[in-house]
């Protein structure tokens, strides 16, 4: 069979540019590539980066789905029905709201495609396609399969270097795709070896892990870095705050060549983190966790929701402070959102506090339910307020790492990335994403 996979468009956000849009290939389709048996086609399109071809002569069509590209993922399907092509949509909004999926597509996977997938394509052939395929039970960490990277058009894209060591986290915020029924149940690791596999597939020395986290299981964790050490990579990825608990877990990271993590901060109002029970994040030690990391020379990407019901008004104003004192390096902004499925979604759905339910809005940049003590256009207000004065030239410099080592990549993605973040794109437009990319990594590599 001659197979297309598909990830749709994403909306951009006020502050973003095709730095975002561009910035990575999906692993979800790179995998699904490798899960395919040889003796069928396989074609991959990203509308980010590339036009769909409705009109390709293709047996099947398979997209992967987040939340904001639903309407967009079920306008390509339509395209592709109308033309006699059956189309199977998975990920993780599928996964997550698969009673409002099922009959938009001709089948749905809930869950990982690393045990359906080649059922799917038997059953395709047999003309005895299902409408749900469901097996996630006990799966174990030797059954993810690596991305087929040498599938990247490395052109098209700002970064490629991407691994997923994990799937799923031991935690279960309310606003986050991990809360719901389908979603994987335990946290599961991939075998070290077969991390250390795809590094070497990648040939590269400068790595981005995008698991949830990171730290999941510390002790798999240390023996990953106790790996990578010799291999001289610089790397970052995400964790959860609960690593001011472990030092020694902070040093074998620095040694083994981290530069920056991403935490969920979330807010810095201890009531609005209890109130969506974001049980690991203690704001009383936010400042040890910022001052341990630091002190390490590894930079933090701090990410924040705001609205979360405890919050006011006043929380946009005494977070940009907090952020600047802390000299936090790079902030991600998020409007609280709720995701079909989440605890979230389940609760404000229950009080009737949502007021949107176009999924093409909920890519936390819109104010999608009622807030609890701010108005709707204040949050928006604060969301867009936030993210100017964080990347003000006063604010960047304020914020300028201690370390004069760091100072490179802190400009850099202030910089070219936030702040000049338009103009970055014209450039890379005209020289191509993939050597701008490839520039900034090789800067990256030389930082101490
Ligand atoms: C890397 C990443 C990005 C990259 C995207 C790169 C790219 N081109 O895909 C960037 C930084 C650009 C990004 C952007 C955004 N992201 Co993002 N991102 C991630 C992250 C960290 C990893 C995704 C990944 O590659 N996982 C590894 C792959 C292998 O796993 P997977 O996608 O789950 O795929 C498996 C299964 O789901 C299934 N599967 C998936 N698709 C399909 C399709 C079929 C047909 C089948 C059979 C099976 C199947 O099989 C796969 C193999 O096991 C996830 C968190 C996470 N851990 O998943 C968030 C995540 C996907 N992002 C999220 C969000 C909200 C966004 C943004 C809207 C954020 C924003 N405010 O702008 C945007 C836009 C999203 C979009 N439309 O792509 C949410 C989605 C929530 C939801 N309910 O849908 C997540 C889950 C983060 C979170 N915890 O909330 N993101
Ligand atoms: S710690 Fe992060 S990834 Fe884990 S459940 Fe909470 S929000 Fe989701």
């Amino acid at each position: 069979m001659k197979i297309k996979l598909i990830q749709p468009a994403m909306l951009p956000r006020p502050m973003d540019t095709k730095l975002k849009t561009r910035m990575s290939p999906s692993l979800a389709l790179l995998t699904i590539a490798n899960l395919t048996p040889k003796e069928h086609e396989v074609i991959i399109e990203n509308e980010n980066v590339d036009k769909i071809d409705f009109d390709e002569n293709v047996d099947l069509v398979a997209i992967t789905v987040t939340v904001d590209v639903m309407n967009r993922a079920v306008e390509i399907s339509k395209e592709f029905q109308n033309r006699g092509v059956k189309v199977i949509a998975g990920g993780i909004h599928i996964t997550a709201d698969s009673e409002g999926a099922v009959n938009r597509f001709d089948a749905i996977i809930i869950g990982m495609a690393e045990r359906v997938w080649k059922k799917v394509l038997k059953d395709v052939e047999n003309d005895s396609i299902k409408k749900i395929y469901y097996d996630m039970e006990n799966i174990n960490g030797n059954e993810i399969v690596s991305p087929d990277y040498s599938m990247i058009d490395n052109k098209k894209y700002l970064y490629t270097n991407i691994i997923s060591t994990s799937r799923g986290c031991p935690f279960k915020c309310d606003f986050c795709y991990n809360s719901c029924t389908n979603s994987i149940k335990t946290y599961i690791n991939r075998p070290i070896e077969d991390v250390i596999k795809d590094i070497k597939v990648l040939k590269t020395k400068h790595i981005m892990f995008i698991d949830d986290n990171f730290i999941g299981n510390p002790k798999w964790t240390k023996e990953l870095l106790k790996e990578i050490k010799p291999l001289k990579l610089k790397w970052n990825a995400a964790v959860t705050s609960n690593i001011v608990d472990m030092p020694e877990l902070l040093d074998e990271m620095k040694e083994s060549g981290c530069q920056s993590l991403f935490i969920g901060f979330e807010s810095i109002n201890s009531k609005s983190i209890e109130s969506v029970h974001k049980i690991q994040n203690s704001v009383s030690r936010y400042e040890k966790l910022v001052d341990e990391i630091h002190k390490r020379g590894i930079m933090i990407n701090a990410s924040f929701v705001f609205g979360l019901d405890e919050d006011d008004a006043e929380i946009f104003k005494s977070t940009l402070e907090w952020i600047v004192k802390n000299k936090i390096e790079t902030v991600t902004s998020h409007i609280m959102t709720p995701y079909p499925g989440t605890k979230l979604y389940a609760s404000l759905l229950k009080e009737n506090r949502i007021v949107d339910h176009n999924l093409s809005n909920y890519n936390t940049s819109h104010v999608v339910y009622k807030p609890k003590n701010m108005t709707a256009e204040e949050l928006y207000d604060g969301y867009l307020w936030i993210y100017k004065e964080v990347y003000t030239l006063k604010n960047i410099i304020k914020r300028l790492p201690k370390s004069k080592k760091q100072w490179i990549p802190f400009l850099a993605f202030n910089l070219l990335y936030r702040k000049f973040g338009r103009l970055t794109e014209l450039v890379c437009n005209i020289v191509s994403f993939e050597v701008i990319g490839r520039f900034s990594r090789w800067v990256a590599y030389r930082i101490k």
